[in-house]
């Protein structure tokens, strides 16, 4: 019998939708991840069909050794995830296997905690905590200015954004529910995605949300900006994109917020940039090394840095949305059908 193999224990309404496909299932059935022996094995299993994974550099990564394992008849790798750099699509693609992702669903909750991120590093809520749990508090000399930030609603702001797609356009959405009416802030983007008719989606955008959007330089976003956000894909020309080059050319004064990859900045300078208070602050949702953080790194230790575990699309409804996106591509592209949203490079 066709089986599809699921990594992760995907929850109820995903498993309601697995249990109907009429493919057998071989789930890990616990939130723990799997040895990669394991999933290894059962790739090989000429039977398998399509393999649901998860986002993981670990037991999920598909890189020359998971390809390898996998059996001749498999169809599709669908991932839990929009963000594919952990997979090796061309490669897949050159076996005949199917890209599966998904798009769209997170957008919303990734885009709440971009804009979480960026308030709480504006106004200083990591070391606010900090000085609460360290009893600090009674010890502060209060005085007007005492654990002041950055003003979300200074007139005439500059945003930058490193990406300009789905997230970046919702986080955005958000932002503006702080920003000044009546000086409302400017935004700057990096794009690598060129559509043809992107100076009239530019000129919609500035007009539906009453600010002017326009693409611009790297250089030009470091030196304006005083928020940058970094929503981009990792790819070879993305990483390390904000570097001792992009932090030095930063305002003091301005913040970088990353919910992308951690790799698109680097962790040295950024920690050197703080350190040295070359920016005002930073917030990651992503972090180089990630899930193998000590709480000695440097990041992490840093008082003007909010560093939270990749948590971005967490939200119940959006994760069941997730989980019954990446088993319906699995399922789809298993039975050789469309996959609701497959990756193309
Ligand atoms: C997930 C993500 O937390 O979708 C992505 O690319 O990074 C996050 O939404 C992660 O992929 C869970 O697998």
């Amino acid at each position: 019998m066709p089986k599809i193999l699921v990594t992760r224990n995907v929850g109820p309404d995903a498993s309601s939708i697995l249990s109907t496909c009429g493919l057998e299932v071989i789930i890990n059935p616990s939130d723990a991840e799997p040895t990669r022996e394991w999933v290894l094995k059962h790739l090989a299993d000429p039977e398998v069909l399509a393999a649901c994974i998860m986002h993981s550099q670990g037991s999920d990564k598909v890189d020359k050794e998971f390809l390898d394992a996998c059996n001749p008849n498999l169809k599709v790798i669908s991932t839990f995830s929009v963000g594919y750099d952990h997979i090796d699509v061309k490669a897949a693609n050159a076996k005949g296997i199917k890209v599966g992702h998904t798009p769209g669903v997170l957008s919303d909750a990734v885009a709440d905690i971009t804009a979480m991120l960026v308030l709480m590093t504006m106004r200083r809520v990591e070391e606010g905590i900090q000085l609460i749990k360290s009893g600090g508090w009674p010890l502060l000399p209060w005085a007007p200015f005492v654990m002041c930030g950055p003003s979300i609603g200074s007139p005439n702001l500059t945003i930058g954004f490193l990406g300009f797609g789905r997230i970046s356009h919702e986080t955005l959405k958000r932002l503006l529910a702080f920003t000044n009416t009546s000086a409302p802030p400017s935004v700057l983007y990096l794009s690598s995605r060129r559509r043809e008719n992107q100076d009239q989606i530019d000129a919609d955008f500035s007009e539906q949300f009453g600010v002017s959007v326009r693409r611009a330089e790297k250089e030009e976003i470091a030196e304006q900006s005083d928020v940058v956000i970094v929503l981009c894909d990792l790819n070879p020309s993305t990483k390390d994109l904000v570097n001792k080059e992009f932090l030095r050319t930063m305002k003091k004064t301005a913040v970088l917020v990353n919910c992308a990859r951690g790799p698109v900045v680097n962790s040295e300078d950024l920690a050197e940039a703080l350190e040295q208070g070359e920016i005002f602050g930073a917030g990651l949702d992503v972090i180089t090394g990630e899930p193998n953080i000590s709480p000695d790194h440097p990041l992490v230790k840093a008082k003007n840095c909010v560093v939270i575990p990749h948590m971005g699309s967490g939200d119940v409804d959006t994760r069941k949305k997730m989980a019954e996106l990446c088993v319906r591509n699995g399922i789809n592209g298993a039975k050789g059908e469309h996959l609701l949203a497959e990756v193309k490079v």
